[in-house]
């Protein structure tokens, strides 16, 4: 099946792609060969997008169909090309991704990250994002985003806190999905990529196990995070 694939994307000011959600896509693609083109469009631009079907990004469009929600577009990779390297090994393994998306995003990125660096999140945005970002994250928080991070040097180590059953995975093994990356690692070099580039406060202490954690898993993508400058920890660059 040749492929004809649009990846629409998130960016902000700077260009980069900062979806952590869309950036497990990206993932899936490379593990799966898969070529595509990239559309960067700003977080206010996603419900114009193929008549206000989506509310978020990643959407992917295969010509003939378009999905989002990052796990039914693994899943539907998955079906869609049997024959390339298997996203999920099985429905066990699928059904566990399923909590760790919701362990990640509910107790750390709602309740760890986005208190930490929503204002960095802001500031990088592209002025029309800007506005569109402060009025619904003031809305959803029911706080202005500087009252959000207010307290952010302390809520970091909170967060670092939060990170710590990754940190004892992978104590004994390279990665959460053992061997090699799974869709747990792949959720969690999204968040790192997120951070690493909005970020104006590291996230990792200069001596956290996460440090390599991150860059193995960085180098099992070379082809798509070659190119990244990310400050990710307080370790010296
Ligand atoms: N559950 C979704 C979450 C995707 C998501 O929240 N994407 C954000 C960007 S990080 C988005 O597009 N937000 C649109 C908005 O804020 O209007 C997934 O796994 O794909």
């Amino acid at each position: 099946m040749a492929a004809d694939i649009t990846l629409y994307e998130i960016g902000v000011a700077s260009g980069a792609s900062v979806s952590p959600f869309v950036w497990r896509i990206k993932f899936c693609l490379d593990r799966k060969g898969i070529p595509y083109r990239s559309k960067l469009v700003g977080l206010s631009d996603v419900r114009t997008l193929f008549d206000g079907r989506f509310e978020t990004c990643p959407i992917i469009d295969f010509g003939d169909s378009q999905l989002n929600e990052s796990l039914a577009i693994a899943d539907r990779l998955d079906e869609l090309y049997p024959d390339r390297p298997a996203i999920f090994s099985g429905p066990a393994e699928r059904e566990m991704i399923g909590f760790f998306d919701q362990w990640l995003t509910y107790s750390v990125l709602i309740a760890g990250i986005l208190p930490v660096y929503t204002l960095d999140a802001h500031d990088c945005a592209t002025p029309k994002d800007q506005d569109y970002y402060r009025e619904s994250r003031e809305a959803f928080f029911g706080q202005t985003l500087e009252e959000i991070v207010a307290d952010r040097k302390e809520r970091v180590h909170d967060l670092r806190r939060a990170l710590e059953p990754v940190r004892q995975t992978i104590a004994t093994q390279p990665f959460i999905g053992g061997e090699e990356p799974n869709f747990a690692d792949m959720c969690m070099l999204g968040l790192f990529i997120f951070v690493g580039t909005i970020g104006s406060l590291p996230l990792l202490a200069a001596d956290d196990p996460l440090i390599d954690y991150a860059d193995r898993g960085f180098a099992a993508f070379p082809s798509e995070t070659g190119s990244l400058a990310l400050k990710l920890s307080e370790k010296p660059q």
